[in-house]
């Protein structure tokens, strides 16, 4: 018995291998249907408006009516702008403190024990009292079908059945969150296009959120959704933060420098390293052999966000066109890495200097 055990475990632990191994190597060729998780906070540009719900909450007003707002208008749904609610209604035919439809507003910063609001003046605030649910929010976004996108957000939970502090427990109501993305832009919480994530109790911290998927359409939709299990007292859910950005590297094709063999001299030039998607993520540069040239960076590796300095020496150079290639890699590999540059060192009998483009002459 315990022999298939060991067996089991290490058959799981080489897939989880392979898996890695497949991941780190084919980030360019993620599949559609497979996600990553475990980045960190998603970092670059935000595709997402109102990512940390501020501005003036209002009413949600159903495109097509909703049976659980009569009057067309979801007064209980108070929701920050750009942001849109989703909840499963209640079944007549369960006991009324069955899957409600959640009371939605802004989380007050007046509340600081524990923390409800992250940063700013308001978080997305939802919760059921004596009841429990299957809600959450979405938001669309446009993007570049094919792009490998991130989505993060910070979240957690109140979940209770005393009123003795604002902590969950000691009886909690076994609350989940998790967070999706549909790569094909849908609005329908229950549809089988919507990759999730893994879910987990967040109790009383805030906790982050993060998935990556591929878009498979010029539209994506970002979902958030909870489920307490159990109707106690407190079920109510914060969500602050959140950030849809696209996971690439990017560098120019090529540098270019002229220079007079006259007048030999260092010329410098910034190479500029788009590393966006998550935290943590860096990169490093090498030469590839057999160049005519020799640039140097000021710096070989280094954090996304931070861009080194390319440093060409022409001095001894006779008249002719000098080449090399520069490999950037990211850690870990994302689409566009492995990425090249071309650098190109044209000494010239003499630089004619225009108001541009700057032209040689022979
Ligand atoms: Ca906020
Ligand atoms: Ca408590």
């Amino acid at each position: 018995m315990h022999k298939l055990v060991m067996v089991g475990t290490l058959s799981l632990a080489l897939s989880l291998a392979t898996m890695m191994a497949v991941l780190a190597n084919t980030a360019s060729s993620f599949p559609n249907e497979s996600l990553r998780q475990g980045g960190g906070e998603c970092q670059g540009a935000n595709l997402l408006l109102n990512p940390s719900f501020e501005g003036q909450y209002s009413a949600y007003i159903p495109p097509n009516g909703h049976p659980d707002c009569p009057a067309g208008i979801c007064n209980t749904a108070q929701m920050a702008p750009n942001w849109t609610p989703w909840w499963l209604s209640h079944d007549p035919d369960d006991p009324p403190y069955i899957i409600r439809m959640p009371e939605y507003k802004p989380a007050d910063p007046i509340f600081t024990d524990p923390i409800r609001v992250r940063t700013g003046e308001a978080a997305q605030q939802y919760f059921t009292f004596f009841s429990n649910h299957k809600a959450g929010f979405y938001q669309q976004a446009a993007v570049a079908p094919g792009a490998l996108l991130c989505f993060s957000i910070w979240g957690h939970s109140w979940s209770a059945q005393d009123d003795d502090d604002a902590y969950s427990g000691p009886e909690d109501g076994h609350l989940v969150q998790k967070i999706g993305i549909d790569p094909t832009g849908g609005t329908e919480w229950q549809s089988t296009n919507i990759i999730w994530g893994s879910e987990r109790e967040q109790y009383d911290q805030y906790g982050l959120f993060e998935i990556q998927a591929i878009a498979q359409s010029p539209i994506v939709t970002v979902f958030v959704y909870s489920y307490p299990e159990f109707p106690v007292k407190h079920n109510d859910v914060y969500w602050d933060d959140a950030f849809l950005s696209v996971v690439e590297l990017r560098v120019p094709a090529s540098l270019a420098v002229i220079a007079d063999v006259d007048l030999p001299g260092v010329f410098t030039q910034p190479l500029p390293i788009e590393l966006t998607g998550f935290a943590g993520l860096s990169w490093a540069a090498s030469l590839e052999p057999g160049g005519t040239l020799t640039p140097t960076l000021s710096a070989w590796s280094g954090p996304a966000g931070e861009s080194p300095t390319m440093t060409i020496d022409s001095t001894g150079l006779v008249t002719g066109t000098y080449t090399a290639t520069l490999t950037i890699v990211s850690e870990p590999p994302v689409p566009g890495s492995p990425a090249t540059v071309a650098i190109t060192l044209r000494v010239v009998p003499e630089v004619a200097y225009a108001y541009l483009p700057i032209v040689t002459k022979d």
